[in-house]
């Protein structure tokens, strides 16, 4: 099979071929650097989905709301994407053939499109590759983008980054929920869900999240951003407090019950970041944090291209043994760029 060509791929996925959009998604998965020209000519047809994370714990139901929230945009003639990341922990290894069985009634739709992608020993983390790949579904006009990810640190604040509205599961019958509901919640959910609320407590949950919600001052948006180009350029203001209170819903989704007023809650936020101009100032917020992380990368890619490996192996040997400080280390190598 010869190599494909990512030009002639992108402009078949915007002609809206499948298969290409498939495989544009496996070049920019591996990282090659020829899926960079093919992401360029993409961009200016991207800007038009809505991104929408879901996250919350190891099998909190996030893959079977998503496929019912899916269904619900399906009826309103919306096209879905769907980008689900693989959980890295070893307990939740299953969870791809589940999300396969799950999400199959979607499967036969050409309005819906679904791609699980691997989190584990991804170079630069997954929020780039996340944020390429949702490009990829937003040019080939999928109109509702899904991402959803296991809510564990980083991967939580990097999806909150990625999307324009993240929905938060909690569930209840977990015990104790005080000790249940994470800190650093409040601050990236924008939609909150208590799912399974077929089962007993999904009321205290429930009302846990609006005293939560009511301690919170949206001072720790901030979170999101952390990019020194950011906080040159944009102002102060656009970090929040986001003068939106974060709703909270209640579903079950073996019946789809409270799928609606999600739904609703998510078109609700969209119109809000657009009416406020949020959105403008998120968007500003992102381009600045991703042109970041790429200049990051980049200057640690050509930085580790001119230096030999057995001067960096010598330089880091002599950093353990504190023959060198760290500092002076990275000087010595960035010296290489001149
Ligand atoms: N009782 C009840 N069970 C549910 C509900 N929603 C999902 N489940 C069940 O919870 C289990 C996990 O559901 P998933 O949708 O795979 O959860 P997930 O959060 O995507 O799981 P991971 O991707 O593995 O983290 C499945 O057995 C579902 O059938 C609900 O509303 N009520
Ligand atoms: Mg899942």
């Amino acid at each position: 099979v010869p190599a494909p060509d990512p030009s002639a791929l992108a402009r078949d996925t915007l002609a809206g071929d499948r298969r290409a959009l498939a495989r544009l998604m496996t070049v920019v998965e591996n990282r090659s650097e020829a899926a960079r020209p093919a992401l360029a000519a993409l961009f200016p047809h991207t800007g038009r989905a809505h991104i929408i994370g879901v996250t919350g714990a190891p099998g909190a139901g996030k893959s079977s709301l998503i496929n019912e929230l899916a269904k619900a945009y399906r009826r309103r003639g919306l096209r879905v994407g769907i980008l689900a990341v693989d959980p890295t922990s070893p307990f939740s290894g299953g969870a791809i053939l589940g999300d396969r069985v799950r999400m199959q009634e979607l499967a036969g739709d050409a309005g819906v499109f679904i791609r699980s992608m691997a989190s584990r020993g991804s170079v630069g983390g997954i929020a780039e590759t996340t944020g390429d790949l949702v490009k990829l579904l937003d040019a080939a006009g999928f109109e509702r983008v899904f991402v959803e990810t296991v809510g564990a640190g980083q991967a939580e604040v990097d999806i909150a980054r990625t999307a324009h509205t993240t929905v938060v599961l909690e569930v209840p019958g977990m015990g104790d929920d005080i000790q249940v509901i994470k800190a650093g919640i409040v601050e990236i959910a924008d939609i909150f869900v208590v799912n399974k609320a077929d089962r007993e407590g999904a009321d205290a949950v429930a009302g846990l999240l609006e005293s939560m919600l009511d301690l919170n001052t949206g001072e720790a948006r901030r979170v999101l951003q952390e990019s020194c180009l950011a906080d040159m350029v944009c102002p102060p203001d656009s970090y929040g407090p986001d003068g939106w209170r974060p709703p909270v819903c209640q579903t079950v989704t073996s019946t789809a019950q409270g799928v609606g007023a999600v739904v609703e809650a998510l078109e609700m936020h969209w119109e809000y970041l657009d009416r406020s101009g949020r959105r403008v100032a998120r968007e500003r917020l992102r381009a600045a944090t991703e042109v970041e992380g790429i200049l990051r990368q980049e200057l640690v890619r050509r930085v580790v291209a001119r230096a030999a490996l057995a001067d960096m192996s010598a330089l880091v040997d002599r950093v353990a043994r504190r023959q060198m400080d760290p500092y002076s280390a990275a000087e010595a190598l960035l010296a290489r760029l001149s």
